[in-house]
């Protein structure tokens, strides 16, 4: 970056665990990437002011806030990064685009199809002038992943038949683990099924060129009450005699059938989950293909896994490849070969390409129509889980004017 590089003042809402996130992709993607336009961490914004106060010293933000409404229509403010729970997300994203700032949003992209609906309509008004608007699916941008979408695209998998994808998490294995936001459906939406299952179904999507066109779920909630801290749910405080009520799945189990894409016509296997003991955050994604395969776990998410079914019979198998090579995407702006890189790292990538989009004025992916799309395949989910299991279409009828990133890239 130079003297004339462009500047983008960021507003970011949200001060927990995304907003700590956020704050490092902020931070850190202009150091090692040259961006054709410097982000600037003008202000967080948290409703407690001696909280949001120590997250803004702590990650590097110039000033702090406690209204949301006061940076929608400051002048000062370029891009509007929403880390909120999802119950706030339509009301933040419509002001900010209507207000004219380019909008990243935390996934799931709302609570309701029909607040995803609002928000993909106002993204696509604001896209008439030029402002632009993406959901964080950070995990599209780790590096293997990436790779893995390029050999697909190369034709690497040939025809993909089945499609396994499992979110598996074990934090809330104990019975006697305090109450969050996470699990109160009115904040949340849903449980393991938007919050962990939304990523399976994306990367699958991203992965792929494929949509879910139709699914059976099944929902599980193992315990339905659970303490809570201090006075408010989810804020640490001391434990409490008081009980909150689990109003969301702790687990989700569905399959699908996929349309479009590399995966027309395939099968798929997905579970989210939150009680898988000894899972700590394995993203699991197993796409088999009539050419080869591939298999990724965000536990070892250097790593991917790579069959080539068109090599000798006898020297065929799963092939380690760590990506950690210039050629990887990403990896370029990191360390030399072999050096591995981190969750954090996504979030870094994020910002490259939304900054990158927003800059040259082109459509970041996901788009809010993407958000949107997820937002009905969750939806199905729970309406089949809560029909014994039946098959559901998604529903998903702007098919052909939402086509995904990759459709519209062919
Ligand atoms: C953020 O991308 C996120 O989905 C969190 O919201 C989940 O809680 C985390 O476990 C995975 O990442």
């Amino acid at each position: 970056m130079t003297e004339d590089t462009p500047q983008l003042r960021v507003a970011m809402i949200g001060a927990g665990f995304m907003g700590a996130a956020h704050s490092q992709g902020w931070r850190t993607a202009p150091r090692f990437f040259d961006l054709p336009a410097e982000p600037v961490m003008s202000v967080i914004v948290g409703r407690d002011a001696a909280r949001v106060d120590d997250a803004r010293r702590r990650f590097g933000w110039q000033r702090s806030a406690t209204d949301w409404r006061t940076v929608i229509d400051d002048p000062e403010v370029d891009i509007v990064d929403i880390c909120t729970p999802g119950d706030s997300h339509a009301e933040i994203a419509i002001a900010a685009l209507e207000a004219g700032k380019h909008v990243l949003c935390e996934k799931p992209l709302a609570n309701t199809v029909a607040e995803a609906q609002e928000m993909a309509d106002a993204a696509e008004r604001a896209a008439a002038r030029g402002i632009r608007s993406m959901v964080g699916f950070s995990y599209r941008r780790v590096p293997a992943i990436g790779f893995a979408r390029n050999l697909i695209r190369e034709g690497r998998l040939g025809t993909i038949r089945q499609v396994r994808a499992l979110y598996l998490q074990d934090w809330l294995r104990d019975e006697d683990g305090p109450m969050t936001w996470r699990l109160d459906k009115a904040a949340a939406g849903s449980g393991s099924l938007g919050d962990i299952g939304a990523h399976a179904i994306d990367l699958v999507e991203h992965l792929t060129g494929s949509r879910l066109a139709g699914v059976s779920g099944t929902l599980a909630t193992f315990v339905e009450e659970r303490p809570l801290l201090g006075e408010t749910v989810g804020l640490s405080g001391t434990a409490s005699e008081q009980r909150g009520r689990v109003t969301v799945d702790d687990a989700a189990w569905f399959t699908a059938r996929l349309e479009g894409g590399s995966a027309a016509g395939a099968i798929g296997a997905f579970e989210a989950t939150r009680y898988a003991t000894g899972r700590k955050n394995s993203l699991r994604i197993e796409l088999s293909g009539s050419r080869g395969a591939i298999a990724f776990d965000l536990e070892a998410m250097n790593e991917l896994q790579f069959y080539d079914a068109t090599a000798p019979a006898g020297e065929q198998g799963f092939t380690r490849i760590i990506v950690t090579e210039p050629e990887h995407p990403y990896m370029a702006n990191w360390w030399p070969t072999g050096h591995a890189i981190g969750y954090e790292h996504a979030f870094s990538h994020e910002v490259v390409d939304f900054v990158t989009a927003v800059t040259n004025g082109t459509d970041p992916a996901p788009s809010f129509a993407d958000g949107l799309h997820i937002q009905k395949v969750l939806e199905a989910v729970e309406r089949s889980a809560g029909s014994g299991s039946a098959w559901t279409r998604t529903d998903d009828d702007d098919t052909d004017d939402d086509s995904t990133d990759e459709q519209k890239e062919a």
